[in-house]
């Protein structure tokens, strides 16, 4: 099998292909947030709420996961649900879990830096989810930093997001972003959204009003061979936004219950974002729904904007 494809393991859905021939805008969205970010049925009728409101805004949705041993771009319903109802049994799949999930034909939910890896193989340029993962809090000593910000140094992709959750460390996050010559673009905001909060006190590095202004400035980005990915930072939508006491009351917990339970590695974040949940009743789940489902519509809005570009 020395030097086969990338195409072999590829299985775009037909409406995926379809798109694609007649040149028409995509938009990936992940997995890990569906399997281990929610529990069924919701996860299951927010992925297709998700797609829904893709297609709502001109775009073609195609879901990412891995299956069989296959890297599938797009899901047909019925493997949506496998997805869903697989929940955390699904493996939390990075850039380096892939080969050895495509060779195993296990069923794997992409993160963040996974999901851009297979939409990159598959030509889809913008990307949908609620928040990418960054530097923990502490990473000075536990040197924790997700892989989800080295992918965005190299791969070419725009993540749609609501920033970060504040389980991170925002500052460090931004930082490291800086180093590695990632851009983040503000849309309609000159400051960083902290997921369920709009604001973080923390700048972007340049805000942008529109989806045709972040097309033209991804399409510049990439006519001039500038690699890696852009963190488009979208706000959660305000009759969403949660109190911030609230959730930083949460995390603050769900981080020392963390601490007590030796959490590390790819562990960690689920752990963290779970207790969060469970610490607010629910209400940090509804929040994250309602800003997926807002990132989704700009990530369709700037797909469609850069296919005119
Ligand atoms: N942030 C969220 N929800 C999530 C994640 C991050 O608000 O579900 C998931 C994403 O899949 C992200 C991953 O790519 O966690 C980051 O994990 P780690 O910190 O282990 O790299
Ligand atoms: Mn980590």
């Amino acid at each position: 099998m020395q030097g086969a494809p990338v195409q072999q393991y590829l299985d775009l859905a037909p409406r995926v292909m379809e798109a694609k021939a007649l040149g028409r805008p995509l938009v990936a969205l992940e997995s890990t947030l569906i399997a281990q970010g929610m529990p069924y049925p919701k996860n299951l009728e927010t992925a297709l709420a998700l797609e829904a409101a893709v297609r709502e805004e001109g775009a073609e949705p195609a879901t990412l996961a891995i299956m069989d041993g296959h890297l599938k771009i797009g899901l047909a319903e019925d493997e949506l649900t496998r997805l869903a109802k697989a929940g955390k049994d699904a493996v939390k799949t990075s850039r380096r879990d892939i080969p050895l999930m495509v060779a195993s034909k296990g069923l794997g939910a992409t993160t963040v830096a996974a999901t851009m890896i297979l939409a990159a193989m598959a030509g889809i340029r913008v990307f949908a989810t609620g928040g990418i993962g960054g530097v923990h809090r502490g990473a000075q000593q536990s040197f924790d930093i997700s892989a989800d910000l080295d992918e965005l140094a190299q791969t070419d992709v725009a993540v749609v997001c609501a920033g970060a959750k504040s389980v991170l460390d925002l500052g460090l996050t931004l930082e490291y972003l800086e180093t590695k010559g990632v851009p983040v673009w503000g849309y309609g905001t000159d400051q960083l959204p902290a997921f369920y909060c709009r604001d973080s006190g923390l700048g972007v590095d340049a805000r942008l009003d529109s989806p045709e202004a972040i097309a033209a400035a991804l399409k510049a980005k990439w006519a001039l061979g500038l690699k890696g990915g852009v963190v488009v930072a979208n706000p959660i939508p305000a009759e969403h936004a949660l109190d911030r006491r609230l959730v930083d009351m949460a995390i603050g917990q769900a981080l020392v219950e963390a601490e007590k339970q030796g959490m590390g590695g790819k562990a960690l974040t689920p752990f963290l974002l779970q207790r969060v949940t469970e610490l607010t009743e629910g209400q940090t789940l509804a929040a994250n729904i309602a800003l997926v489902l807002n990132n989704a519509r700009l990530a369709a809005k700037i797909a469609g904007a850069l296919a005119r570009a």
